[in-house]
């Protein structure tokens, strides 16, 4: 019997040595709907990406067969739950090159994870004068918690400034690291931009600082290898949900030194070794931060959508958005109308622009009907709209089964808002 975590060999999406898109496509039941009577074609893969069958199966396959809590039964059921559990804490561990599992806690996602760190490691390390460092294209998710911190230590946030293109100025935020910065808070992809960060620099100038750096990966590792060991880095956060996993699950990589040092971040059940009412001793890592019922079918499926990202290859996967990148910033270049935001060197699968007079939620709106699906807005990264002097940007981002012919599908839809409007 297939267990609920993940796919055998066989039904490996690529067996070839290209990215076999077509074939993947079969794997993502609703890639097959039409939304207003056009083939849906997916472009909003940075809000949250689809789900193939064998993460929707994993799931299904855990209600259907294995439903039991874990880390409490001693009957089948619960073993087999915490089996498919743990076994997922492995993969993610892998799956990120950490040291060990105790390193791995699971989380609602990247925003409860940086929140986690906010709460748990902020409130014991950080004090008055002291100084969070973030950059200016950092999501609402990594700006806020750290706000909120901030007014609350009286330490003092600071933002790493960058270029036209979207660039990290990464001689200002070296400037701006010193005996009082505490930590530096930076994502590793922009969401709005999709400039990739030059991590390594980033963590070695703070560490020099004596600063420690938590990486918001919820745009990288569904698009490149992370590796937390090469990285160097602190904490690193992502989701579920935009890894092709199911919404409600994330994950939050700490260094053990460091997360042995952090008091829980909630109370409960399973985070605790015994309770009495004079006193509680706490339980070993990772379990010190899961308090209460953890969601079990969320962590399975993010299992399940590990082993899918891995059976399709993740250098596979990069090289094949990388080519649709390019193909799609050439198509939106050869438009007059266009203005691409975020040019960076180094970026991945986010097509963020603007169409010449018209607002981008009129072309969200034309976009639909032609049954493209792009988001419009300020992506929850209000300064980087202010940084650019927009209020808002239309943003096609890609993933792994999107194709060249959706992107043409995108310019044609493109050219005919431009027409509606002129
Ligand atoms: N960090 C980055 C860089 C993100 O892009 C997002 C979500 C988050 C954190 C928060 O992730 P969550 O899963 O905890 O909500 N970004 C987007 C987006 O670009 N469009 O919708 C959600």
């Amino acid at each position: 019997m297939k267990t609920a975590r993940g796919i055998d060999a066989r039904e490996s999406p690529d067996g070839g040595s290209s990215c076999d898109v077509q074939r993947i496509r079969e794997d993502f039941p609703i890639l097959k709907q039409l939304i207003h009577g056009k083939p849906l074609v997916y472009l909003d893969n940075a809000a949250t990406t689809q789900k193939p069958r064998q993460v929707i199966e994993s799931i299904v396959s855990f209600y259907s067969e294995e439903c039991s809590n874990v880390h409490r039964g001693v009957h089948l059921l619960s073993e087999r739950a915490t089996r498919g559990f743990e076994a997922t804490r492995s993969s993610v561990r892998r799956f990120i090159h950490a040291r060990d599992d105790r390193e791995i806690v699971f989380v609602r996602g990247a925003t409860e994870a940086i929140n986690l760190v906010a709460c748990s490691y902020g409130r014991a390390h950080v004090r008055a004068g002291d100084e969070v460092l973030v950059t200016a294209m950092e999501h609402h998710s990594n700006i806020v918690p750290w706000q909120m911190l901030c007014a609350e230590k009286g330490a003092k946030l600071r933002v790493a400034p960058m270029n036209s293109k979207g660039e990290l100025l990464l001689e200002e935020y070296e400037r701006l690291l010193g005996p009082r910065t505490c930590l530096v808070a930076v994502t590793h992809v922009s969401n709005a931009l999709g400039t990739v960060n030059p991590l390594h620099e980033i963590v070695e100038m703070a560490h020099r600082n004596g600063a420690v750096v938590l990486v918001d990966g919820a745009q990288a590792v569904q698009h490149m290898r992370v590796d937390v060991q090469a990285l160097d880095c602190d904490f690193y956060v992502f989701s579920g949900h935009k890894i092709y996993g199911p919404t409600g699950i994330g994950v939050l990589y700490g260094r053990e030194r460091l997360l042995e040092s952090m008091p829980p971040y909630q109370g409960g059940g399973d985070m605790i070794a015994s309770v009495t009412f004079e006193k509680t001793v706490y339980n070993k890592l990772p379990y010190k931060f899961e308090a209460g019922t953890p969601d079990i079918a969320g962590v399975i499926g993010l299992g399940a959508a590990i082993d899918y990202l891995q059976s399709v290859g993740i250098e596979k996967i990069t090289s094949h958005e990388q080519d649709l990148l390019h193909y799609g910033t050439s198509i939106l270049e050869g438009m007059p109308e266009i203005r691409i935001l975020g040019t960076a060197a180094a970026k991945t699968s986010v097509l963020s622009f603007t169409v010449q007079g018209i607002h981008p939620h009129d072309v969200g709106t034309i976009l639909d009907q032609e049954g493209i699906a792009i988001r419009t807005g300020h992506h929850c990264a209000q300064p980087v709209m202010d940084f650019f002097g927009v209020p808002a940007t239309a943003r096609a981002s890609l993933a792994l089964y999107n194709t060249r012919d959706e992107l043409d599908a995108l310019a044609a839809a493109l050219r005919k808002v431009i027409e509606v409007f002129s």
